[in-house]
């Protein structure tokens, strides 16, 4: 079975749409395995974000992410990682097709709700990052 990590964005926790989110995992057929609401470190934000150290937005990025509490999950199912992709819609909230959680609640390209693992190979270590004991 396949594992992702999930996180529900400080923006997504200040709209009150937490429950929203998971309500379309859980309706999805996703399991949910870990959760957990906190407030990323600067260090473990520049981390999960290591692939974008480079792009213009990346400090814009990690004070984003770092501004609020967030909720980290770990979802399992039958290729969870694309699942959960599905679900969430394209970055940019604008072209991300109605019926998406970005599709339906977000805007702004910075302000897209959910972060999804792009990959097995990035699921392992971002979980990894996020739940070190699971
Ligand atoms: P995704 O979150 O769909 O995997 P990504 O990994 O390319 O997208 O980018 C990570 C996050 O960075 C994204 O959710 C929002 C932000 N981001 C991406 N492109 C951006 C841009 N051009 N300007 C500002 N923020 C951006
Ligand atoms: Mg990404």
């Amino acid at each position: 079975m396949e594992r992702t990590l999930v996180l529900i964005k400080p923006d997504g926790v200040r709209r009150n749409i937490v429950g929203e989110v998971i309500s379309r995992i859980e309706r999805k057929g996703l399991q949910l395995v870990a959760m957990e609401l906190r407030t990323l470190d600067t260090e473990t934000a520049r981390t999960h974000y290591e692939e974008h150290a480079e792009r213009p937005f990346f400090d814009s990025l990690v004070e984003f992410i770092t501004g609020g509490p967030l909720v980290a999950v770990v979802v399992e199912g039958e290729r969870a990682v694309e699942a959960f992709r599905a679900l969430a819609g394209a970055t940019d909230p604008v072209t991300a097709s109605p019926g998406t959680i970005r599709g339906d609640f977000a805007l702004e390209v910075q302000q897209n709700i959910v972060h999804g693992s792009d990959s097995t190979y990035s699921a392992e270590r971002e979980i990894k990052l996020f739940f070190p004991d699971l």
